[in-house]
């Protein structure tokens, strides 16, 4: 029977020499803040392998009062779990090579903000909170891609509005900017997930929310907005699978204790951010962050080539039976479509950051999805499809069209994951598929049992739903292609469709670099 972690560490402040007998992994919490200046929205996974992190490397080079309250949107279970283990758990760093642990210990209180909308409201309200960072994954911030703006029929946007105690975490914050505006103590909010821009988005959103009260009730607010909060822009990046049961036993057995709560994370780790902090911020260069004006064109770099063609490797892999990412990109279409994808539709529309090498950048890429010890799902990747694909491929989409080259791999990744999630009848995706979440699963399944094939189903969920934004919605030939690309997916298997597209993606290729009789 493992000791309590909370144990464990009383014994490392007690004897370091007795616990480095009794398990020589043993770690101790990098970092003890004395106060929280951060409200974090988003307890998952990702924010305790990544923010957390680079929060305990900044408190270690440079004390201060950043510790993280965490709020977990909804789930009990990891706020029990860390309340029972002192705000105390470990990240799993995985690689082929092995496994080391690190605890970052800079959470000073956790709970759930379903549970308790108004203590959120009142915690931003504080004025020792300095920052809110956000990681609520692209589903959570209640946007319209049809209407390009807060979905304001949201039943939760509805009710926040309404003055329930809000709920929706755009109402979350413009409630607790509210409440904050009294006192007009200045605060960033800094979004960390992965939206194009997400700082000004995410302003936009609590801005609309605000103009949308009635009576002009929010105009004091969006006046505190003006003045006192900023919203910088962030790139994040880091894998972060689910956590298993045998990690939990490997992690145990390192640590010599039991941590009910771990996280597990792959070596490689990232953080580009545009330094624009009302109120002071960490350190978090400590951890390796890069402060940048060029926080776009990293976003744009890292939501295109490693998230976009991570939707084309999951889609494809699990309709090829894969069930990890390692799986599938080990599989040669799969990488050949992937590279075919990156180099010739995702590159392009690509500004690249200022001394990024765009070739090492994405061979690492390969490197980190064939990462094996790290079991990253095919099903974790391809869930929430609906949110994740707007901001991944209507602009690099869009740009080829309007150069006149069909982008062939990223109506493929449409084509994929519409079979994934809306199968047409009598077609079988397989476990992995199944296994996907998506919000609009129902909504798109609905259409697959009325439609007659795959040209029917792409134009009602691109048209009609404009699931990918409305400038998308118009684009016949795009949609004709995913399309024709349902129906090879359907009649002869995602492998006949993995040889369509990347060879008329390499043709294309050729024909853009093939040189003119002119230059020749
Ligand atoms: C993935 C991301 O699930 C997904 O859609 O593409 O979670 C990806 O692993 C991270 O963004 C890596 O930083």
């Amino acid at each position: 029977m493992y000791k309590s972690l909370t144990l464990i560490f009383m014994m490392i402040n007690a004897d370091l020499r007795i616990l480095g007998r009794a398990t020589p992994a043993a770690v101790a919490p990098t970092a003890s803040p004395a106060g929280a200046g951060i409200l974090h929205l988003g307890l998952g996974s990702f924010h305790r392998a990544h923010q957390a992190v680079y929060t305990a490397a900044a408190l270690q080079q440079q004390q201060g009062d950043w510790g993280i309250v965490g709020v977990a949107s909804r789930s009990r279970a990891i706020v029990d779990g860390l309340h029972a283990q002192d705000l105390l758990y470990s990240v799993a760093t995985i690689s082929p090579a092995g496994t080391s642990l690190a605890i970052p210990g800079v959470h000073t209180d956790a709970f759930v903000g379903t549970e308790q909308p108004d203590r959120v409201v009142a915690q931003l309200a504080d004025p020792g909170i300095r920052i809110v960072t956000l990681t609520v994954t692209e589903n959570g911030y209640n946007y319209s891609a049809a209407t390009e703006r807060l979905d304001l029929d949201d039943a939760g946007i509805r009710a926040d509005l309404a003055g329930a105690a809000p709920r929706t975490t755009i109402g979350q914050l413009a409630r607790g900017l509210q409440a904050r505006a009294a006192s007009g103590a200045p605060v960033s909010v800094l979004s960390c997930d992965n939206l194009a821009s997400n700082g000004t988005h995410t302003e936009k959103l609590v801005r609309e929310f605000l103009q949308a009260l009635p009576h002009g009730e929010g105009d004091e607010t969006l006046a505190f907005l003006d003045a006192a909060v900023t919203f910088p822009s962030s790139m994040v990046d880091r894998i972060v699978p689910a956590t298993t049961a045998a990690l939990r036993d490997e992690v145990d057995s390192l640590l010599g204790a039991r941590d009910s709560v771990p996280v597990p994370a792959e070596p490689f780790t990232m953080w580009a951010i545009e330094d624009r902090f009302a109120a002071g911020r960490p350190a978090w260069e400590a951890g390796g962050a890069v402060f940048t004006d060029e926080v776009g064109r990293y976003e744009q770099m890292k939501v295109r080539l490693l998230n976009g063609t991570h939707s084309l490797i999951a889609y494809l892999g699990a309709l090829r039976g894969a069930e990890t990412i390692p799986a599938a990109v080990v599989q040669p279409p799969i990488a050949a479509a992937a590279r075919a994808l990156m180099r010739g539709e995702y590159e392009p529309s690509i500004e690249i950051p200022t001394g990024v090498d765009i070739r090492a950048y994405e061979a690492e890429l390969f490197e980190r999805w064939a990462n094996s010890a790290l079991g990253h799902r095919t099903s974790q990747v391809g869930s929430d499809g609906s949110v994740k694909l707007r901001q991944r491929i209507p602009e690099p989409a869009l740009l080829a069209l309007g150069q006149g080259r069909m982008p062939h791999l990223i109506a493929l990744t449409v084509a994929g994951y519409l079979s994934c999630v809306a199968p047409l009848a009598g077609f079988e995706p397989g476990p992995h598929a199944a296994a996907m979440t998506d919000p609009a699963r129902e909504r798109l399944a609905a259409f697959a049992g009325t439609v007659r094939g795959g040209a029917e189903l792409a134009r009602r969920v691109i048209t009609d739903l404009q699931l990918f934004g409305s400038a998308l919605a118009h684009q016949d030939a795009f949609i004709a292609r995913v399309g024709q690309l349902v129906d090879t997916i359907h009649r002869s298997g995602a492998d006949a469709a993995l040889a369509d597209a990347t060879s008329a993606a390499e043709e294309g290729m050729l024909d853009t670099r093939t040189p003119t009789k002119e230059t020749r």
